[in-house]
């Protein structure tokens, strides 16, 4: 019988999905790791949430600099309607074309922002998630552990902040004991990985974890 590519359970390529809190580090890590996947001859998409879409990328920019109050049910809903618009475009067509699709941030962060700082429930939001996103779970997430002081001083050398992170410290606070949950819960998946150390360490450790991938 031949096999549907459209559908999640036939795709020949890797998800691997990238978490952690505010200025975590996780684009300096998705960089180093485009670069070694490329030059071992893999063919690999990075990408991003909310956005890599053209839709995505206009919810993006509500979800982060819009100035009025935002309900967490709307802002779950962007969220959500980005990532629906990303699956569509984006990561499925890349996995059935056999790519490694590098993606910073996915439904743990819904469950971490929405689901537990906003308080609309992680049980709850993981469910919309699973209905959201259609089967595509990642093969892998690389959850960047780090205090979010720390974070959010890192962050804010980088650039201005944005609306999710001006929230105060006990906000981001939840966030990280919300991916600590996540972490407990699926220790197949959901890999911890010290954020704390050189971007090199960083590095070398979340390798270990994407070569038992292939
Ligand atoms: N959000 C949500 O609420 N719900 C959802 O469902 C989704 C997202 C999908 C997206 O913001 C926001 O949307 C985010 C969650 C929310 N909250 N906020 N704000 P974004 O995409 O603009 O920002 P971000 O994902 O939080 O990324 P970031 O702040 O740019 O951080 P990062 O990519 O993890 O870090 P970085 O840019 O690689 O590094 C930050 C700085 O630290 C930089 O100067 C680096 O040189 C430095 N760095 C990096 N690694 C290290 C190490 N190892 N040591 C020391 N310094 C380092």
């Amino acid at each position: 019988m031949t096999q549907d590519p459209s559908k999640p359970s036939n795709r020949r390529g890797l998800f691997i999905t990238f978490e952690g809190g505010e200025g975590a580090g996780k684009t300096t890590l998705i960089e180093q790791i485009v670069k070694s996947l490329t030059e071992s001859g893999h063919r690999v998409l990075t990408t991003r949430e909310p956005g890599g879409t053209s839709l995505g990328e206009h919810i993006r920019t509500i979800l982060l600099q819009h100035k009025e109050p935002i309900s967490p049910y709307a802002e779950l809903s962007l969220f959500l309607a980005s990532r629906a618009q990303h699956i569509l475009e984006v990561i499925g067509p890349a996995l059935n074309e056999g790519k490694v699709v590098l993606c910073d941030r996915f439904n743990d962060s819904s469950i971490a922002y929405q689901g537990a700082a906003r308080s609309l429930g992680m049980d709850k939001v993981s469910q919309f998630c699973d209905f959201v996103s259609q089967g595509y779970t990642p093969n892998l997430t690389l959850y960047l552990d780090l205090d979010p002081e720390v974070g959010l001083s890192r962050a804010a050398k980088a650039r201005v902040q944005d609306r999710i992170e001006s929230e105060t410290v006990q906000f981001h606070r939840k966030i990280r004991e919300a991916y600590i949950e996540i972490h407990k819960k699926d220790q197949k998946r959901f890999k911890l990985v010290d954020a704390t150390l050189a971007p090199e360490q960083v590095f070398k450790e979340a390798m270990t974890h994407i070569k038992t991938l292939f």
